[in-house]
């Protein structure tokens, strides 16, 4: 029986399946950029030589360290750190030409964290970049230099402010409360405004922080606000994070229809299977070492991801119709880390070979491989391989009826064309046609690669 459909008002103002341009373009990304920068950066999850790892979360939430291993009045120092951000090293243009070589398409880049610190001039708080030493506007020089390279930028917004006053994390009850809340949601939108406004390059907003009660009960704020900001910027991609349905349910309204035009919920983990997905547009964002976005000194004693880690996870997302965001943490004078410079290099050479595999390709409607995964684009199908077999001969298991069948195989990194075999091995029991790919006598590689 179909599940009954529950009245919903305030739920998506997006079609399932956006087929404009800005949207379409979304959706052959394929590879993104994550930064996280900002006064967390400083301390790089340690405090004169203590480390915040079992006091806080995560690195970039090193505000809220407690417990015995915290500072004297460490929330009071955390707050004056703006006072010494002014990044000597800080070379916007250096990190998108990084980004384009490693073959990023998009950037999620955050304007603001949970700690409510502005990296650009923002005309509503105070608390922001012209504060600092550094004055400068970091959040235009971002945009501009990635926008040079041609890598589409979105703008990480945390609506949830640790510091304001006027935020609170329940349902504001009193008239006091509602007066003190209303302030805090016009200031958000305000922001939000002055962002488009002030980038109108940006494709989008990447929301974070909308998960406490305040806000999830400003429904109608927020479907009025997010009409707002599409009606300012035409073609805007606001994805599931941002709002809720007046039953209080995020990313999926109360009858499973995504809210916003992509789903976020990704985050340091990847669907298990293509099925999960029903269809929606989504992106998974990933750290390299287990937690923590925002810069951390200390590495040691984690375990952190290797490009081939990494490569298996974009290639996962990516035959299952989803972008892959891989996230930087530059320190306090604007350098990443030095693992994440030589992850950037060996993605950008693996790029450069195997892109035609991942940017604009989709999922492929066949039985998982188990030699690795299949993405499709315009009549080709790519299958790039991380468990290679002792026979070198990589089978494809088509169901025995497909219009479609391979009629040649080649090597995409040089194009060296491969013996395909169709052999209909009789095993009937699964139904299935089979086509063998050869691969070279002595073909070398330590690496994935794709034919
Ligand atoms: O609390 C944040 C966290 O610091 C980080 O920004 C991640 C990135 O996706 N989002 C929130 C945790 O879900």
């Amino acid at each position: 029986q179909p599940k009954t459909q529950t009245t919903v008002k305030y739920g998506s103002l997006t079609p399932k399946h956006r087929t404009d341009s800005a949207m379409v373009n979304f959706r052959n990304y394929g590879l993104g950029q994550f930064i996280h920068w900002g006064l967390y950066a400083i301390p790089g999850n340690e405090w004169e030589g203590v480390s915040a790892r079992k006091g806080a979360a995560a690195s970039e939430w090193i505000r809220s360290w407690s417990g015995p291993t915290a500072p004297e009045n460490w929330k009071e120092t955390y707050d004056k750190l703006y006072q010494q951000f002014n990044p000597k090293a800080f070379d916007a243009k250096a990190w998108a030409r990084q980004a384009k070589e490693m073959g990023a398409k998009y950037l999620i880049f955050t304007t603001k964290h949970h700690d409510g610190f502005a990296l650009w001039p923002s005309r509503y708080s105070d608390y922001n970049i012209s504060a600092s030493p550094y004055k400068k506007d970091i959040v235009k020089e971002v945009v501009d230099a990635y926008t040079a390279e041609g890598i589409d930028v979105f703008l990480y917004f945390s609506v949830l402010e640790w510091n304001n006053p006027d935020y609170m994390l329940k349902a504001p009850q009193t008239e006091a409360e509602k007066k003190r809340f209303q302030r805090f949601l016009n200031y958000t939108k305000n922001q939000l405004l002055e962002l488009l406004q002030n980038y109108p390059q940006i494709k989008g907003f990447w929301f974070d922080g909308t998960w406490d009660q305040s806000w999830i009960q400003a429904y109608p704020f927020t479907y009025a606000l997010e009409k707002e900001l599409r009606d300012k910027h035409p073609g805007l991609i606001i994805g599931s994070r941002f709002r809720n349905d007046e039953h209080g349910k995020r990313h999926f309204d109360s009858n499973g229809n995504l809210l916003g035009d992509y789903e976020q919920g990704w985050e340091r983990k990847l669907p298990g299977d293509y099925s999960w997905l029903n269809g929606n547009d989504w992106d998974a964002v990933m750290t390299i070492p287990p937690n923590g976005w925002g810069y951390m000194k200390d590495w040691s004693g984690l375990y952190t991801k290797t490009t081939d880690d990494l490569l298996e996870m974009l290639l996962q997302a990516v035959s299952m119709n989803g972008n892959f965001v891989l996230n930087f943490g530059p320190d306090g004078q604007g350098n990443m880390h030095p693992e994440e410079d030589t992850i950037a290099s060996e993605l950008g050479q693996w790029m450069q070979k195997n892109g035609e595999a991942i940017y604009g390709a989709s999922h492929a409607d066949l039985p998982i491989s188990k030699y690795g995964y299949y993405t499709q684009k315009e009549g080709y199908l790519y299958l790039t391989v991380f468990n290679r077999p002792v026979n070198n001969i990589l089978r494809i298991a088509l169901p025995k009826n497909s219009k479609e069948v391979p009629v040649a195989a080649e090597l995409l990194a040089g194009g060296e064309p491969l013996l395909l075999k169709h052999s209909e091995i009789g095993l009937d029991l699964d139904k299935q046609a089979y086509y063998d790919i050869q691969l070279p006598r002595g073909f070398q590689t330590d690496r994935a690669f794709v034919v």
